[in-house]
């Protein structure tokens, strides 16, 4: 195996990295924004990295996606607009038209991306872009949440903070987020996995707690972003949100009529109970 040229080294974290083998190379180029790499693996399926950081694959995209869209729209119960800052691939899109809403808006910065991901990973996105609520504008997220009003779920399916991704971990951009929902909306954020990047929960959840009244994270284990639990920020006004008893949390999740993978009402519960070394 040692000698086999075709392997994609992740280069995310110092001192650690994790590798996959390429069975096919399907992309690999630079957009306006960031280099991509599309290929095969033999476990993961078809994978997708973002400047040498894994993003998403095939085969496990099923638990951040349900995870980062469905606690959120279910816990707010009558979620109608609903807006997605990066989430090129279509994942959080797809499950998010999943749900009564009105409309879906998606701001993503790289354009090209989208293309490259309804071209090469058609099966995350699903019809979600060809959607009569879904609203696509090709932008700076930051920018955007300075004039956004009235959502009442925020999604922020971002990078890690370095590149384009960035801003989107700034007290500026969670002030504006917060000025952009409406009253009982809340807002969730890709936190890093923290047993190797601590620093990124210590600086969302501190930037979170300043702004909101109610900041915490929850979590779940992708196998994609190894290393332990990643982290979801979450934060609201209504510290009711996050407490939802498990019979109002089954019942959303029945009515919606979701057919999940990962999420259950009970997985919701538990994904805010917090291992010691999370806070
Ligand atoms: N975006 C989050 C990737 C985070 C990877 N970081 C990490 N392993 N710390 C995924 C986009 C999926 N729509």
């Amino acid at each position: 195996m040692a000698d086999d040229p075709l392997w994609f080294t992740e280069t995310l974290h110092t001192g650690v990295s994790q590798r996959l083998a390429i069975s096919r190379l399907v992309h690999q180029g630079r957009t306006a924004w960031q280099d991509v790499i599309v290929f095969d693996n033999p476990i993961f399926g078809r994978v997708v990295a973002l400047d040498g950081a894994l993003q998403v694959t095939e085969r496990d995209e099923f638990i951040y996606h349900e995870m980062l869209a469905h606690v959120p729209i279910l816990a707010h119960g009558t979620a109608r607009r609903v807006l997605i800052v990066g989430g090129g691939d279509g994942g959080i899109l797809r499950r998010c038209l999943m749900h009564g809403v009105s409309q879906v808006t998606m701001v993503e910065i790289d354009g090209e991306f989208v293309r490259l991901m309804r071209l090469h990973v058609p099966s995350i996105g699903g019809d979600a872009f060809d959607d009569a609520r879904t609203r696509l504008v090709i932008g700076d997220g930051a920018e955007f949440m300075r004039t956004a009003r009235d959502f009442d779920v925020i999604i922020v399916d971002s990078t890690d903070p370095t590149g384009p991704g960035a801003v989107l971990f700034s007290p500026e951009f969670y002030a504006d987020c917060k000025r952009a929902l409406a009253p009982g909306g809340v807002l969730v954020t890709q936190s890093g996995v923290p047993f190797l990047q601590p620093e990124e929960l210590r600086l969302v959840q501190a930037r979170l707690g300043a702004a909101f009244a109610d900041a915490t994270c929850y979590q779940a284990s992708v196998p994609t972003y190894y290393g332990g639990a990643m982290a979801f920020g979450w934060a609201s006004d209504d510290a009711g949100l996050r407490r939802r008893d498990l019979a109002t949390l089954t019942a959303r999740h029945r009515a919606a009529g979701l057919a999940t993978r990962y999420y259950t009402p009970e997985i919701h519960q538990a994904a805010f109970v917090l291992p010691g070394y999370f806070t």
